[in-house]
């Protein structure tokens, strides 16, 4: 069993303290972590202090190739990357090997990129009373950038964050959850192998509360903090973080909507919703809790849905997207259970699951739970309005559009929505009318990094992705130079 180190202004640290990392299919121990303490963090802030001074100078097409070197060195040691995602967590081997691990290489290369074409604002102004000038942007890196990570997709989440934050010259503490922390440490690795500028990226390991996550998002020398988890914690870390008023970027939970009209092709909308509330057994912030069905299609979907999700399996190589590994605690398995007893006492019927799969092998002592279904709840229900991250959905039958909007954003969460539907005129009715970042048409987690990726209310704050990541990362300064005698139009 490997013990895996911290890493701190380039050295690799095992600190004394250890903390056990849990395989979720079997509860058997994978490694020991390396827990990191205040003296860890105020070192590792130190040393990230003096490396972002530096490497804000450095020329962009070096931030650049550093990128895309990173991303070079986890395509190199690819299937070692997957089989560590896939081991911390639990998903499918095939999940971690064409979603987490490509999507990681993507982040870096794509703001590598985006760097090369970036221009900076510029216009000429004037004012009323006739003074001119020249005006143009620059970008400040904020200094040292906090990245506090959960465990659904731990890399694809890290290098999200650490793409953008060191491309515009930051430098990064990276806290991985303690659930997943062994890609986080191999990315160590590849940086420290390509001579990475002491300082630039460490990762320190830890759990939250009274610990180093919660020791970040205070310490004065921490500039700014991005976040992805859930919101109780975001709210904690803004408290945490609230006096020195640092930026601060978060993802947080979600309680996302699938819409499916009477227009929409049923089959279609079936295998769609079944992706958006099942894929990484529920455990996507993005993932449908709550499916809305017109009311004419309601039964056939339903027939539809409960024959297509009891025909969901374990771990089946032959299905990818298909298939579930377990959730990724024992903690969060009987937090999942705990709704499904919580359905049946608000007067649920259950259309399929709602229990624990028998294996009869190891798998008995994993964090499994059955892919469920319940209906009949009325909205204002715990079941339907909190946040389960589980292979779990409740679904309700609708009559109008106006009704349905009104259901949809009856929500404290507004991260994501899907409509499916073949009335073009429906869905851009619709669409613009839900309050959240990001609605899908007849899709789901289809991704394009350019575009904005936030939520409103409980969902977070901020909006990353393509230049929104860049404005967080290195805010624009206008630079207003007067010009004598007017400016040439
Ligand atoms: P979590 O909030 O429990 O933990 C996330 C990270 O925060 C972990 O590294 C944890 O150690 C750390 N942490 C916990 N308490 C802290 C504290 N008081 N101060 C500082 N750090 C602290 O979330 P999770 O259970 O890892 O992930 C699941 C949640 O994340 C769900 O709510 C899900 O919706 C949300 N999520 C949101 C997005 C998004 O993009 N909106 C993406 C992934 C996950
Ligand atoms: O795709 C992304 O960029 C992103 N931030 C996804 C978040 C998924 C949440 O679990």
């Amino acid at each position: 069993m490997p013990d895996l180190p911290s890493f701190i202004g380039a050295e690799f640290v095992e600190t004394g303290l250890w903390l056990n990392n849990i395989n979720p299919r079997d509860g058997s121990l994978i490694a020991r972590v390396a827990e990191c303490s205040e003296a860890h963090l105020n070192r590792a802030v130190r040393a990230a202090k003096a490396a972002a001074q530096q490497w804000a100078r450095v020329p962009v097409t070096e931030r650049s190739a550093f990128l895309l070197a990173l991303a070079e060195g986890i395509e190199s040691r690819f299937e070692e990357f997957v089989e560590a995602e896939s081991l911390d967590t639990g998903k499918p081997i095939y999940q971690a090997r064409s979603l987490d691990v490509p999507r990681a290489i993507a982040n870096l290369k794509f703001f590598a990129n985006l760097l090369l074409t970036e221009t900076s604002e510029s216009f000429a102004s004037e004012t009323r009373d006739s003074r001119s000038a020249l005006n143009y942007t620059v970008r400040k890196p904020l200094g040292v950038i906090g990245v506090i990570c959960p465990w659904n997709l731990p890399l694809l989440l890290l290098t999200w964050k650490v793409a953008p934050a060191l491309a515009t010259g930051n430098a990064v503490i990276i806290k991985p959850s303690e659930h997943t922390p062994t890609s986080a440490t191999l990315l160590a690795q590849v940086a420290d192998k390509l001579g990475a500028p002491v300082g630039i990226l460490n990762v320190l390991h830890g759990r939250g509360p009274q610990s180093v996550g919660e020791m970040i998002a205070a310490h004065p020398g921490v500039d700014a903090v991005t976040f992805t988890g859930s919101s109780t914690t975001g709210s904690k870390i803004m408290r945490a973080a609230s006096s020195e008023v640092k930026p601060l970027s978060f993802e947080l939970g979600g309680k996302n909507s699938a819409i499916v009209f009477s227009s929409a092709d049923i089959d279609v909308a079936v295998a769609g919703v079944i992706r958006s509330a099942f894929s990484n057994s529920g455990q996507i912030c993005l993932c449908t809790e709550r499916v809305y069905v017109q009311a004419d299609i309601f039964d056939p979907f339903l027939s539809k849905f409960k024959e297509a999700v009891s025909a969901l399996s374990f771990e089946d190589s032959s299905r990818e997207w298909l298939t579930l590994g377990p959730l990724i605690s024992g903690n969060q398995r009987d937090k999942v259970l705990r709704y499904f007893d919580l359905a049946t006492q608000e007067g649920a019927e259950t259309i399929t699951g709602g229990g624990v799969p028998q294996f009869g092998d190891g798998r008995d002592h994993g964090f499994y739970v059955q892919p469920s279904v319940f209906t009949g709840l009325p909205r204002h229900s715990s079941f339907v309005r909190e946040e389960i991250f589980g292979p779990v959905c409740h679904v309700e039958k609708f009559t109008t559009e106006d009704e349905v909007i009104a259901a949809s954003n009856d929500s404290s969460f507004g991260l994501a929505a899907s409509i499916w539907t073949s009335d073009i005129n429906v869905a851009h009715r619709v669409a613009p009318n839900l309050d959240v970042g990001m609605v899908w048409i007849n899709d789901w987690f289809q991704r394009d990094l350019r575009a904005p990726f936030g939520g409103t209310k409980l969902s977070g704050i901020g909006r990353e992705g393509g230049n929104h990541s860049m404005d967080f990362y290195a805010p624009p300064s206008n630079i207003c130079s007067s010009i004598a005698n007017g400016l040439p139009v």
